[in-house]
């Protein structure tokens, strides 16, 4: 008889996760399982289903050999009642638990779904804090509490103090909390880049890629080639392998984009710390240890950190402190449909071009990818923002809507109205050439302002502050833009904006 079932989401593979505190494999059954309504609330990139899955197969494998009664439920099993509450349901029923034990969903969405959960003979359901970041729900609310804006640099100072990360004492090791001045070095191509570890798919991931494969075949993205790691053991080998090839770089190059370099110094550990394969802290403490040992220096480790426990922490606490409308926010009215080459690629903007190909081909694209790329053109040609949040939520491996949403509906595009950033994060042209060298291979000139010749962030850059201007107008940080705008003669302004228009009217 099991005394306790276990249900363990996609993306809670961590062996110490809280529903397992306690267990006991002679007594509780864990109950995992592949269901088609996660598979299609948003239509996922075929590598991330495969991600999911494998990982989901391979952790199953372990608790068995833990001694766990395992209840795996494969998306093609007879029965699969396609949805996790039905799965649920189904094994109480034929399992009899005196108790559920959950781990709190790190979405809101499957969080309600649970909480309206009643089982068959009332069984209870016990849902547990996911311990496995560094501020709870209540300490972020603790936080935010009173404060006119929440900016994420003071909540970062708080969890250096509780981690002791990067500490000396109550000092900030190197007397500087924040090091991301020494950050922003454009690379350059002949620097030599490390590619992220890659692992050969074993027979349980081939298994999956055939399911997917036959499953998903109309699903944005590339399944070949499958490199991900699927187990803790091949994540820790793939954080050891940045740690050492990578970090010591990664701050001095953070925001470089290079034509046909996917992954340049980022870490590509967001997908494994996100499902609970690596543990925020402990890849912490590893770069931390890098920095101690003399082997990466202090601004790199720095960055690599405040990522982690600044900002992964922090658009946590956002998103539990403002769902569920913070999806649906959209601060400037935007309408259009999201052009139709966010699915392709085939645009002849090169950095658009760049940014959506390897998203393509590698379910990953890095953050100023992301943010200063794709999400950048569709806030300056006015995409209704919850379009562009079901673009990032379904193409990207790490995307779940806890950190997803917050980045791309705040951060990226200022839906929210400032909640999560002081300005809204728009450049021309100028930002991306000065960042890359997509310009030098593109059919447009970044240098031209105007014109149909002229790269389309610079005309578009001052569309949206003009359209927006009585959104935006006294934003203190925008004092000095509004001022050239407004010093611009009459002619000039009219040329601008007429070839923003002239370009927004390709896109309709
Ligand atoms: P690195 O550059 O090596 O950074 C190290 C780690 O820091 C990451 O692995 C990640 O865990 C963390 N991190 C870095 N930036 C952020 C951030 N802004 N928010 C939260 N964690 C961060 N990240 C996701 O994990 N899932 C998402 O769905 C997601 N969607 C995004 C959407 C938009 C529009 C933007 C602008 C950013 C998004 N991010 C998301 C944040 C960031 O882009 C990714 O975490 C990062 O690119 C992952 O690659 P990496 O592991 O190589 O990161
Ligand atoms: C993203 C995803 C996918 C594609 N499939 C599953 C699944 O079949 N079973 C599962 O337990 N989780 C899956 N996930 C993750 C969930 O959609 C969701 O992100 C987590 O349950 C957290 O709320
Ligand atoms: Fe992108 Fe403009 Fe540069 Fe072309 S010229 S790559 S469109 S920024």
């Amino acid at each position: 008889m099991t005394r306790r079932l276990i249900f363990i989401l996609g993306d809670q593979l961590s062996h110490g996760i809280s529903s397992l505190q306690g267990a006991d494999p002679a007594q509780d059954t864990i109950l995992m399982a592949e269901v088609a309504d996660e598979t299609v609330y948003v239509p996922h990139h075929k590598k991330k289903i495969a991600f999911i899955f494998s990982a989901m197969r391979h952790f199953a494998k372990e608790c068995e050999n833990n001694g766990y009664a395992v209840r795996y439920i494969t998306l093609d099993d007879l029965g699969n009642s396609g949805s996790l509450t039905g799965e649920l349901t189904r094994a109480v029923d034929e399992l009899k638990p005196q108790e559920v034990t959950l781990t709190q969903p790190s979405e809101w969405r499957v969080k309600k779904a649970f909480d309206g959960w009643r089982g068959p003979s009332e069984t209870p359901l016990a849902m547990r804090d996911d311990d496995r970041f560094i501020a709870t729900h209540e300490e972020f609310a603790d936080w935010a509490e009173g404060r006119k804006t929440l900016r994420m640099e003071y909540f970062y100072r708080d969890m250096r103090r509780k981690t002791g990360l990067l500490m000396d004492g109550d000092k900030p090791v190197g007397d500087k909390w924040n090091f991301d001045s020494e950050n922003r070095n454009p690379a350059k191509g002949d620097l030599f880049m490390p590619a992220p570890l890659q692992v050969e798919p074993n027979s349980t991931t081939k298994e999956v890629l055939r399911l997917v494969e036959d499953r998903f075949a109309d699903n944005f993205g590339d399944l070949a080639p499958f490199w991900f790691a699927v187990t803790r053991q091949d994540a820790l080998r793939a954080l050891d392998h940045f740690i050492k090839m990578a970090l010591p770089d990664f701050g001095s190059y953070q925001d470089a984009m290079l034509v046909g370099e996917k992954f340049l110094y980022h870490s590509v550990v967001s997908l494994y710390i996100n499902v609970g394969l690596l543990d925020p802290l402990e890849v912490c403490k590893r770069a931390e240890e890098a920095y101690t040992k003399g082997d990466a220096p202090l601004n790199s480790v720095e960055g690599f950190i405040r990522q982690i426990i600044g900002w992964r922490e922090y658009v946590r606490g956002i998103y539990w402190l403002k769902m569920p409308d913070y999806v649906s926010g959209n601060f400037f009215k935007a309408t259009r449909p999201l052009p139709g080459f966010y699915w392709t690629g085939d645009t002849d903007m090169t950095c658009l071009q760049q940014a959506i190909t390897q998203t393509k081909e590698e379910a990953y694209a890095h953050h100023i990818q992301r943010l200063m790329i794709t999400g950048n053109f569709a806030l300056l040609t006015g995409v209704d923002p919850h379009e562009v949040h079901e673009w990032y939520l379904a193409v990207y491996a790490d995307a779940f809507e806890w950190v997803e949403a917050p980045n791309t509906i705040g951060m990226s595009q200022f839906a929210d109205g400032g909640l999560l950033g002081s300005k809204p994060y728009v450049s021309g042209g100028n930002y991306i050439s000065k960042m890359s060298d997509y310009c030098k291979n593109c059919r447009y000139d970044v240098k031209q302002k105007t014109g149909p010749d002229a790269c389309p962030f610079n005309a578009l850059y001052w569309h949206f502050l003009d359209r927006h201007s009585d959104l935006l107008g006294n934003n203190g940080r925008l004092g000095n833009v509004y001022r050239t705008w407004g010093r611009m003669s009459d002619e000039k302004r009219a040329e601008y904006l007429e070839s923003a228009e002239a370009f927004l009217d390709t896109l309709d």
